[in-house]
């Protein structure tokens, strides 16, 4: 084990079905993988990666000389927390942007962030840290997404679209211009919004509309 750390690579956190995806998506950018994290410690692989133990191998590998990280985690509150966690221990949270998503030069994307296959993204819009831009997602101009948020495969963002911190947009969710979709919001797959939506709310439906509380 130690020689394969030795050469390095990015430490995930999660071994599930997000963290396949991630890992693939790292390889495709020329990355090397050299090691899950998972709470079922159980030892095995996940796409040929390692599974070292839970979270409590973190700092072990830190100490190993593995510095940059991943947080393969769909939930967006806890991978926010995790992303604290890894930050605390010394790890720099990488980015996994798959090479055929398009980005504009002038795209700010923080740190953590998966941009996945098919990705669009346009002028001056903005990624926060950890962010889930999944599969052939489309993001267009001056938007700005929140810190942990998730727009799901295929969703679609019109022009000065604003997503709060870990709001999730489900699969194939559109949004019209200028609307902002408040902070831990919801939004179920195929809604199109063409309002604001408050924190916290579950919204569903063509147009969306408010179901009630994020359970
Ligand atoms: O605190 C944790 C922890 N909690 C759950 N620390 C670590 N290191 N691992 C944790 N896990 C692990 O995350 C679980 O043991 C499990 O292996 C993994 C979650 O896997 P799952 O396939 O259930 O979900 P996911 O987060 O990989 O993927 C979800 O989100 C994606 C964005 C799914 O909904 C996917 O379909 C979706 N594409």
């Amino acid at each position: 084990m130690g020689a394969t750390l030795a050469i390095g690579g990015v430490v995930i956190i999660g071994g599930g079905g997000h963290a396949k995806v991630v890992i693939e998506s790292l390889r495709a950018s020329g990355r090397r993988v050299a090691a899950i994290v998972d709470a079922d410690p159980t030892p095995r692989e996940v796409l040929g990666v390692p599974v070292l133990g839970d979270d409590l191998k973190l700092s072990e590998l830190r100490e190993q000389g593995l510095s940059e990280l991943f947080v393969a985690i769909g939930d967006n509150q806890l991978r926010e927390k995790l992303g604290r966690k890894a930050r605390a221990l010394g790890f720099s949270l990488v980015n996994a942007i798959h090479p055929s998503a398009i980005i504009s030069p002038t795209v700010r994307i923080g740190e953590g962030v998966a941009v996945m296959a098919g990705v669009v993204i346009n002028a001056e819009s903005q990624i926060g840290d950890l962010a889930i831009v999944n599969t052939g997602a489309v993001i267009d101009h001056d938007c700005r997404l929140g810190a942990a948020c998730h727009l799901g495969p295929a969703s679609a963002l019109a022009g000065g679209v604003s997503i709060g911190d870990r709001a999730f947009l489900g699969v194939g969710a559109r949004v019209i211009p200028g609307v902002t979709i408040g902070a831990d919001a919801i939004v179920g797959a195929g809604g199109v919004v063409v309002r604001d939506l408050p924190e916290a709310v579950l919204a569903v439906g063509v147009p969306a509309q408010i179901k009630g509380e994020r359970s």
